[in-house]
């Protein structure tokens, strides 16, 4: 009997070692200790034996049965500890994918288009959202009268400060502090007070960018232009440019493409005309030279700036602004990573 229960102890102490999970262990519990038990029933036998041989194998089943016990809950406490919430792991389910976070489009398209102009030598630079009159106003020529100027159309702070309506102001502070020859961009939101619909948005986003150095031409601002519009839309577009005006450049103009929609036959996107803008440009004004204290001159200069949501909407077919700021992930999950 006791060579038996020395046999039950050893197979029951290895079983609950191999046990991997909480159903196993339950299963050598009961095997071992259940009411029909392979170790019960050795305990409902003893009241059959003889005295002396019912008090060792008495002793020695009850001690394995605390033995067994004990390492039947510290096997379990183990396999719980390494569940979640109580629960086993099952290691052969497939694993749960994890949620990996896209690039925003227009964050995908920022950063081709600085890409683009840092492999010609440009810099990037970043700078305040929250912006003095003089910084996003005065020092680009855009007087006091200009409509842009207005209330209605920019965002004060009661101390007089503003929302920039332009990520013009960075440039104007890298000239006050540089000299030229600068080759610059930058991009970030900017504000106005536009009631959203398709093609407007209040915070939107913009990328600008200026080369400043004795006898930049305006024939280089094209041929920049050209090559930045052929490499973000495809070498295969028509350009032209359309003369325009802004305070801050003389001469000014547009940038149009072929329409990337139609490819220049005429759609809605075009306006039926086969062209759609894509950005402002010009030759930087001589008062702009005089308020960053560069002598007009000796140095010349061009600038451009584009909207980031109207390139991005080109680009990916993309017919409301207003999808760039509803979240919903399965918009977002169309672009790369
Ligand atoms: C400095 C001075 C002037 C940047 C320029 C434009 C023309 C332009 C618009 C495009 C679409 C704004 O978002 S939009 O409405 N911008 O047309 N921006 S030239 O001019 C500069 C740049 C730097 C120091």
């Amino acid at each position: 009997m006791l060579s038996n229960l020395r046999e039950i102890r050893h197979d029951a102490l290895s079983g609950i070692a191999r046990a991997s999970s909480l159903q196993d262990i339950e299963k050598m519990r009961v095997s071992y200790l259940g009411r029909k038990g392979k170790l019960t029933e050795v305990l409902k036998g003893i009241g059959g034996l003889e005295k002396e041989e019912r008090k060792l194998v008495g002793k020695s089943a009850n001690e394995i049965k605390k033995e067994l016990e004990k390492a039947i809950s510290e096997k379990k406490k183990k396999l719980e500890g390494r569940g979640v919430k109580g629960k086993d792991i099952d290691i052969t389910l497939p694993g749960r994918t994890p949620w990996v976070g896209r690039r925003h489009p227009i964050t995908i398209c920022a950063d081709e288009i600085c890409d683009i102009f840092t492999r010609i030598g440009y810099s990037l630079v970043e700078g305040p959202e929250i912006e003095t009159e003089y910084y996003n106003f005065e020092a680009l020529n855009i007087p006091e009268y200009h409509p842009a100027r207005d209330v209605h159309d920019t965002f004060y702070l009661e101390d007089g400060r503003l929302l920039r309506t332009q990520t013009t102001n960075v440039e104007v502070r890298v000239m006050e502090r540089g000299k030229p020859p600068l080759k610059i961009i930058s991009w970030g939101k900017c504000y106005r007070r536009d009631s959203p619909d398709a093609t407007h948005s209040p915070v939107f986003h913009q990328l600008e960018g200026f080369y400043v150095d004795r006898n930049v031409t305006f024939r280089q601002l094209k041929g920049t232009l050209i090559y930045f519009a052929k490499q973000f839309f495809g070498e295969d577009i028509k350009t032209k440019f359309v003369p325009s005006y802004f305070p801050f450049t003389e001469p000014s103009a547009e940038l149009y493409i072929s329409c990337s929609v139609c490819r220049g036959k005429g759609c809605r996107v075009c306006k039926h005309t086969g062209y759609v803008e894509v950005l402002g440009c010009g030759m930087l004004h001589p008062n702009v030279f005089r308020n960053v204290g560069y002598d007009p001159g000796e140095y010349t200069g061009f600038a451009f700036g584009m909207g980031l949501e109207r390139l991005t909407m080109l680009k990916y077919k993309i017919d409301d602004i207003r999808l760039f700021y509803e979240n919903d992930i399965r918009f977002l999950n169309q672009f790369g990573p």
